[in-house]
Formats: structure tokens, sequence, C-alpha cells
């Protein structure tokens, strides 16, 4: 059982959550949460919103390092910005919520890449190993990946089956009575840089028009100004996005 839990989020949504549930329910009483968050985050948005003490710890300091080893058995990543360092990994118990179905959409913005490569798309809770969304898999589910959905409409629909494997799944996990599967390959990984290469629209570039409608909704985020191409004349960049209305 693990009983000193420490749950890193960058991500406010899935944090609020988190403390939601784990205050609400009984069934968690008996467990010491402690909130954080990485340095680059805004701490004071995080602890007007959680209404909670929130420590901030960078996984490339070693002291901070070696405090997380000695003040937690367990550490839940719940879209924590940081890589965890190999000696945490195997020091203690260490488990993410990942926003791709594992082993398909590992890495970075996992639904922009399943939009645009027409993969299926879900969430993950996994162990953390050394290597990026790689563990073994302790749920996973996937979500619906329609013809319509723009990157954002994906994305909420990934929050929601997060929340859900993290209501089914958190008591297990603290109890330390899970299961694990493997992961059957290693599937795709993406990253930030490739993120950055799709948003460069090349307005030359040829293909159909169903490869340009999925890319424009792959870099679809609600005000995110992701796609662009250079405007010749002003040399300035000019942002793209896309509306996606199918009748009711
Ligand atoms: O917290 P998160 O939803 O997730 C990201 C990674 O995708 C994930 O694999 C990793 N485990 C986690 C730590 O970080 O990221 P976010 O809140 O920065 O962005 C949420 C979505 O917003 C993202 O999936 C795509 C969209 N977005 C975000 C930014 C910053 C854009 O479309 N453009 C952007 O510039």
């Amino acid at each position: 059982m693990y009983q000193n839990v420490l749950v890193i989020s960058d991500n406010l949504e899935m944090a609020r959550f988190f403390k939601d549930l784990v205050d609400l329910n009984k069934d968690y009483a008996g467990f010491k949460f402690t909130l954080s968050i990485s340095p680059n985050s805004n701490k004071s948005k995080f602890v007007e919103a959680l209404k909670s003490k929130v420590f901030v710890y960078n996984l490339r300091d070693k002291s901070d390092i070696e405090t997380i080893i000695s003040r937690y058995d367990l550490v839940l990543s719940i879209h924590c910005k940081q890589l965890f360092p190999e000696k945490m990994v195997n020091s203690v118990k260490c488990i993410n919520v990942h926003p791709g179905y594992n082993p398909i959409n590992r890495g970075w913005y996992p639904q922009v890449f399943a939009i645009m490569n027409d993969l299926p798309i879900g969430a993950t809770i996994h162990e953390i190993d050394d290597e990026l969304d790689h563990g073994l898999i302790i749920a996973r589910e996937f979500v619906t990946n329609e013809i319509t959905d723009t990157s954002l409409s994906l994305y909420n629909k990934i929050l929601e089956k997060e929340k859900k494997l993290i209501k089914d799944n958190l008591l297990n996990i603290l109890n330390n009575s899970y299961s694990t599967i493997t992961p059957e390959n290693d599937g795709h990984i993406y990253l930030k840089k490739d993120f950055n290469e799709l948003c460069k629209i090349d307005l030359n570039e040829e293909g159909t028009f169903k490869l340009f409608y999925d890319k424009l909704r792959a870099l679809t985020h609600g005000d995110y100004k992701n796609a662009f191409f250079i405007n010749e004349r002003s040399g300035k960049k000019v942002f793209i996005s896309i509306n996606i209305h199918e009748e009711s």
C-alpha cells in the first residue's frame, strides 16, 4: 500500500479533478496526497484554483529528486511537463496518466498526430520506465476519433477518459493491487518538434483535400495559433484554423 503520494501536474483541469476526487471520497481518507507542479507552471494560479498548498519540484535538480525519493512512496504524473529522471523512476514507484492510447500514441499532443495519421486514440495509465510513455500498462481505453473532430474536441474527450480511468483505477493503484499488461510494440512516438514542423504550412504543397482538411483540424485547438504560412508581401505569419459544423 502506498500512503505518501506525490501528484505532479501542470494541467490545472486535471489537478483540480484529482484534488476533488480524493477530497470528496472517503475511500481515500487513509492516504496523504501532496500536490506539486513544475517550475515553469504558474504557482499562484494553481494555489488559488486548488485552494491548497502546492509544492514546486524541479526534476533537473538533484536535491529535489533526493527529497522526492525520501518523502514519497508513490509519484503520480498527471500531465507533468518534466521528464522523470532514471534515478527517481528506479527508486520510487512512478505512474503516469497519458492523453494517448499506448503504445499507439506516445509522446507530445497525441490527438494532433492521431488526426493527421488516422490513428485510433484514447487514454492510458502506465508505470513509468526510462523511455517516454513506454512502461507497463495499468489501464487504457479508446475514445472515438471522428472525421469531424478538431484537436480540441478530441482532446476534451481524452481528458474525460483520463478522469474515468483515474476514478476506476486509483484505489487499486494506491493499494498496489493492480495488474499490468506489456505494450504490444513500440508504437508511434511524436515530439514537440514534430508538432512545430507540422504547423508550418507550405502553400505549394500538393495533395488531396482530405490531407489538408486533416492537417487543419489537427492544428485547430481553440484560440491557439498553430498552423501558419508566411505572407510573402509582409513577411509576417498568417495563422489559420478551421470551423467544422455537422448538421443536426
Ligand atoms: O498537459 P497537456 O495536455 O499534455 C502535454 C503532452 O501532450 C503530453 O503527452 C504530456 N504527457 C504532458 C505533460 O504535456 O499539454 P498542454 O496543456 O500544454 O496542451 C493541451 C493541448 O493544447 C495540446 O494537446 C494541443 C493544444 N495546444 C497547446 C499549445 C501549448 C496547441 O494546439 N497549441 C499550443 O501551442
